[in-house]
């Protein structure tokens, strides 16, 4: 049975990677809809013309008439509710949806949900070995990689899902098993109107959730109405009851579950505090839904982290080289300065900058005065980060990445670190995050 009314007339409005797996989805399921994108050419238009020729394709500026045809749209993450045209449609009575309910109605398997400003993908590729490590048929997907509604398939056991804030504004009752928002610092504030619609955004998680796993060093982490269900926090300090943490015995420190040492820290390939909060994120949500520890600890000492999260390059000279390309806002940068600084004797030479997407940059200041010997700066934003962190240390202004590399490397003394870690997304100068860390690393290996 397809849990969708089909005397509807929809429209999907996006014809990017989730519109597409929304056609695919309504087509399967004969459902009449057509597509509307903003832009010209959007990126799935020639797969959509091939293997849909019969839907109707509207693009460039929406045109609400036409959006007024339909019982209800599909938005793309990428489109703000707010867009004007959108917004008219709604006015008419038109519904607003998004891709994550659709989901969430067809899947017959639970739902391990996971959100945060930061670390979503490391945790939900984390679970998602777990459980395959435990022999879970799991789908794995969301705002990472894969599409939600490409994984319904009807064998999946465990679905383990990345949910943008994005994703969550259209989504009205996930139900997931277990749902989480890992960390909330600020990041798209050139779509927020602040950090508490932002927050409010996330916190569409728990809805309909029956277990919640909370970061009890981040009170933003907590449900906003708790419904009484059973909660697991993970935190680095020492765990009590239900929960997740660090506990030091003899010298050695434990990722620990209540009064349970598991595993000594040291056996994870991933450094710094952020990646063993992480660790113990994942741990939680992958007790909620009963998988073993065996099995969930053999996949923790194997993980060796994702591309572009602080990803050890090379060394050259003494001085290593990381690339955090992923750190597109304020939080994510100062986890891998923290994080690294406090795990080095030498100092860091961070290369920042890019589109500050409308981020305060002043919360980078002490972390950069404490660990850094000089910050590179390059991008749109450099100068807002310039005058937020101050003058503890030398600032450097850059046109390239080429020239950033080049500079670093000249600041640096042996037992340094360069990182690339910008606090800011990189559409200014580059394709996406992983086009800026590619051709940093790539710079980085070729250096003689
Ligand atoms: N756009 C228009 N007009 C449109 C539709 C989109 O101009 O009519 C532009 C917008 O600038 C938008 C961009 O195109 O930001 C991408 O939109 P899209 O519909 O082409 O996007 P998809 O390919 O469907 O990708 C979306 C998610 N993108 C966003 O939320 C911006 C992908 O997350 C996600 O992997 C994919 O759905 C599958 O679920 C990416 C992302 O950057 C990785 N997410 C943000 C993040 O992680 O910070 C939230
Ligand atoms: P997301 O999918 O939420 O963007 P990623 O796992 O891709 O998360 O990591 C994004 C960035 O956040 C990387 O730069 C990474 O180093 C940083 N990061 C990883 N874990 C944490 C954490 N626990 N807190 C803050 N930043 C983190």
């Amino acid at each position: 049975m397809s849990l969708i009314a089909s005397d509807h007339f929809r429209i999907v409005v996006g014809l990017g990677k989730s519109g597409m797996s929304l056609v695919r989805f309504l087509a399967q399921r004969g459902v009449s809809f057509a597509v509307a994108d903003t832009r010209e050419n959007p990126p799935e238009l020639a797969t959509l013309r091939r293997d849909y020729p019969q839907v109707e394709v509207r693009c460039g500026e929406l045109d609400v008439e036409f959006l007024c045809r339909a019982d209800e749209l599909y938005v793309s993450p990428g489109l703000a509710l707010a867009t004007p045209a959108l917004q008219a449609a709604a006015a008419r009575g038109v519904k607003l949806s998004g891709d994550i309910d659709l989901f969430a109605r067809n899947a017959k398997a639970p739902i391990v949900a996971i959100s945060g400003s930061n670390a979503k993908s490391t945790v939900t590729t984390l679970v998602g070995e777990m459980a395959a490590a435990a022999g879970k048929r799991v789908a794995v997907g969301g705002n990472l990689g894969t599409p939600a509604l490409d994984l319904l398939n009807d064998d999946v056991e465990l679905y383990v899902m990345e949910l943008s804030s994005f994703q969550l504004e259209t989504t009205n009752q996930l139900g997931a098993e277990v749902a989480t928002v890992l960390n909330v610092s600020e990041d798209h504030m050139d779509r927020y109107s602040g950090l508490p619609a932002y927050h409010l955004a996330k916190h569409r998680i728990f809805r309909g959730a029956r277990q919640v796993v909370v970061n009890r060093q981040d009170a933003l982490t907590r449900p906003l109405m708790s419904e009484g269900q059973p909660c697991w926090t993970f935190g680095l300090g020492a765990p009590d009851f239900k929960a997740f943490g660090l506990r030091e015995e003899n010298g050695e420190k434990y990722l620990a579950f209540e009064f349970q040492n598991l595993m000594p820290v040291r056996e994870l390939k991933v450094r710094g505090a952020h990646n063993q909060a992480n660790a113990l994120a994942a741990l939680a949500l992958g007790h909620a839904v009963g998988l073993p520890f065996d099995a969930m600890l053999q996949s923790l000492r194997h993980f060796t982290g994702l591309e572009h999260r602080c990803q050890w390059v090379r060394e050259l000279d003494g001085v290593s080289y990381y690339n955090d390309s992923k750190a597109t806002n304020v939080g994510a940068a100062l986890a891998a300065i923290d994080g690294l600084g406090m795990d080095m004797d030498g100092k860091l030479i961070l290369i920042a900058g890019g589109d500050g997407k409308g981020a305060d940059f002043s919360g980078l200041r002490d972390s950069v005065a404490k660990y850094c010997r000089a910050v590179v700066l390059m991008g749109r934003d450099a100068e807002l980060i310039a005058e937020a962190v101050g003058n503890s240390v030398p600032l450097v202004r850059v046109s390239s990445l080429d020239e950033a590399i080049e500079q670093s490397r000249a600041l640096a003394q042996p037992g340094d670190a360069v990182l690339l870690s910008p606090a800011c997304a990189s559409f200014d100068m580059f394709k996406n995050y992983e086009d800026r860390g590619q051709l940093f690393a790539r710079a980085v290996e070729v250096l003689a």
